[in-house]
């Protein structure tokens, strides 16, 4: 039984169009017209495929596919929004590769005893609004109140934006589902980073997620002329912020070969070339495979922000936007995939992910599984993000494997 690859690589292409820039990034935000333009479009594919869909309070897409019982379903996908200027594969080869895998058992006539369901996470970036894997963590039961009033650049409450892209924002709590709606989540994802390319292998069977800690930092100082104020003067919040930003690169650096130490935003205000900033705001993401390596790095760079703002003279306010530990696959899982990529003869390798997924949040709930597809020169975020046609099918046939046979569990008499 193979899969599509043509079927699947023209929706990728088609997908991609939605949301790309003349320099051929994609920008599809968190609840924005592209983001409902691609998922109208994913809609409609699952109608096709003869699937059953709905959309929940926050406005995940499920479409489901009977099985010969009433039993925990199967779940696979991924997102469809991007972050800014981003690429047209991190998330939507989840979702088309899950889509994929329904049509193929359909073209084969296949029926499962589990029910299938694919399901569209929304918001997992965290791009527009802060905190990121909004979805999976809203079926867990996991998704904060305040994250409504989370204001984006243009000051647009989530819950207008969640409104007008057909959510139901004072019923987020109704999309919680019992982990005992699951009997496994499985994704499939691309790399991001370099190791199948090194290894020269198309997939790869994940053994866990490392977990992101993510913060905002404002730091306060005093506004002043750039020309008239002195040196020795000055409450600068931009130098307090410079000094941060290099130390989250020593610390993370300095502790483990998997620690991630990232500053991916500063903005100052009021931001003119002429003025010393009245306050600087900051972003750090700092990741690792390891919760208590993750823990010991948070906490020196909290105390290095106490310490540069005290000495001088300045005040900060740090608010966590995502605090998501580390989550390992359980062995069976992995076991399972390494035994189906041998038997499709698919070059694979084990690898950890440092970029965090929805599964993550999903493996609070069921056994989960992720394969990774081989990201070329590791690029991803960025509008130079590829995979092949030939890796994508390759990880799709262990996926289209792994999601049958999860499905046909053995009868015991
Ligand atoms: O940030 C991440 O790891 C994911 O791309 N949202
Ligand atoms: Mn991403
Ligand atoms: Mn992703």
């Amino acid at each position: 039984m193979k899969i599509n690859k043509e079927r699947l690589w023209d929706r990728i292409q088609m997908l991609g169009e939605i949301g790309q820039s003349t320099n051929g990034g994609i920008t599809r935000l968190a609840f924005s017209k592209e983001d409902r333009k691609a998922t109208d479009l994913v809609i409609g594919w699952m109608r096709e495929a003869g699937l059953e869909v709905w959309t929940d309070p926050v406005g995940n897409v499920f479409g489901r596919r009977e099985g010969t019982v009433k039993g925990p379903v199967v779940l696979t996908g991924s997102h469809l929004d991007t972050v800014r200027n981003g690429g047209k594969f991190d998330g939507a080869a989840g979702v088309l590769s899950a889509l994929e895998v329904i049509q193929t058992l359909n073209d084969y006539n296949i029926e499962t005893i589990l029910p299938i369901e694919i399901v569209i996470f929304v918001n997992e970036e965290g791009s527009r609004y802060a905190g990121g894997l909004m979805g999976s963590m809203a079926i867990a039961g996991l998704l904060p109140e305040s994250i409504l009033d989370e204001k984006d650049n243009e000051g647009i409450p989530l819950s207008t934006a969640l409104k007008e892209f057909g959510g139901m924002p004072n019923q987020i709590h109704a999309a919680k589902r019992p982990g005992s709606d699951f009997a496994a989540f499985y994704e499939l994802h691309i790399e991001q980073s370099q190791t199948l390319e090194k290894e020269d292998k198309s997939a790869g069977i994940v053994l866990g997620i490392a977990g992101p800690y993510q913060m905002k930092v404002i730091i306060y100082g005093r506004s002043g002329h750039a020309g008239a104020v002195a040196m020795n003067l000055r409450n600068d919040p931009m130098v307090a912020a410079g000094i941060i930003i290099q130390e989250v690169e020593k610390v993370a650096k300095e502790t483990a070969p998997t620690t991630r130490g990232t500053v991916g935003y500063v903005k100052a205000f009021p931001g003119g070339h002429n003025v010393i900033p009245e306050k600087v705001e900051l972003t750090i993401d700092i990741r690792d495979i390891n919760e208590e390596t993750r823990e010991r790095v948070v906490s020196r760079i909290q105390k290095t922000i106490t310490k540069i703002c005290d000495e001088r003279g300045l005040k900060s306010e740090t608010i966590v936007t995502q605090n998501t530990p580390p989550v390992p696959v359980n062995k069976e899982t992995i076991e399972k995939m390494k035994q189906i990529a041998n038997e499709e003869k698919i070059p694979f390798t084990t690898v950890t992910s440092g970029a965090a997924h929805d599964a993550m949040i999903m493996g609070k709930l069921c056994p989960i599984g992720m394969v990774f597809i081989r990201s070329i020169n590791g690029l991803s975020h960025c509008p130079e993000e590829f995979s092949t046609r030939e890796d994508l099918a390759d990880g799709t046939q262990i996926l289209l494997h792994l999601i049958k046979d999860t499905a046909n569990p053995p009868i015991i008499e």
